[in-house]
């Protein structure tokens, strides 16, 4: 498996899965500051020209929910993925809210250019976005965290994934002690070796990338 990602970006959670599963895959960095991710190379992977990308067997598998989705089915064994009914579906509707409505908030800060033309229009929507995101992470924190895990006892995918847009926040005007569940949160999984392993390897690929490109 080959996992297409950059850096403080959403594919640190599929990283993160991978890692928890104690999967055999490769890191391939995409540089999104040169524009990679619109290269007919990255296009052929992903039409949408983002990352994460995840290529098993010469197929890709795009978008953070369905690739977690994937990593925990196809190791059972990693136990990502709740077994009874109604917490698969809170798990889902969990990633779904992440997904569809925190990534967008935030993708407000950076690619407003893709809602609108007009530079005063951008600003104003990136200039929203600490409320946005204080609000999604109040209701998060209020409503959605059972805690101590974001299921409540039981770890799964919806863990890395909240971790990794927590670790926005910061970047996005947002100060995470205003959520002190989802602080104690991201603390422990500050601490948690997958995680630490996952940010490792990332690094040490874009080291080896950054030396690729001065030969
Ligand atoms: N819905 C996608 C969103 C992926 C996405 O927006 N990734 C960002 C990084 S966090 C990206 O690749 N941005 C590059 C660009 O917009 O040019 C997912 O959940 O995987």
């Amino acid at each position: 498996m080959k996992l297409f990602f950059a850096l403080k970006t959403i594919s640190l959670a599929s990283q993160i899965a991978l890692e928890e599963a104690g999967a055999d895959y490769e890191v391939i960095p995409v540089d999104l500051q040169a524009g990679e991710q619109r290269s007919e190379k990255h296009l052929a992977l992903n039409p949408l020209g983002r990352v994460p990308v995840l290529v098993v067997a010469g197929k890709s598998l795009t978008e953070t929910p369905a690739i977690l989705s994937y990593i925990s089915r196809r190791f059972p064994e990693s136990q990502l993925h709740p077994e009874a009914e109604m917490d698969i579906a809170r798990m889902e509707s969990f990633n779904s809210y992440l997904c569809s409505t925190v990534h967008i908030a935030h993708s407000h800060r950076m690619r407003g250019y893709r809602w609108a033309d007009d530079v005063a229009a951008i600003e104003s929507m990136r200039k929203k976005v600490p409320q946005t995101m204080s609000e999604c992470f109040g209701l998060i924190e209020r409503n959605l965290f059972s805690g101590p895990w974001v299921l409540g006892s039981r770890y799964s995918l919806s863990d890395p994934y909240l971790f990794t847009m927590a670790s926005w926040l910061e970047g996005d005007g947002v100060d995470i002690r205003k959520f002190p569940l989802i602080q104690d949160h991201y603390q422990r999984m500050s601490e948690r070796p997958a995680v630490k392993r996952a940010i490792a390897k990332a690094d040490a690929a874009l080291g080896a990338a950054a030396r690729d490109a001065q030969l």
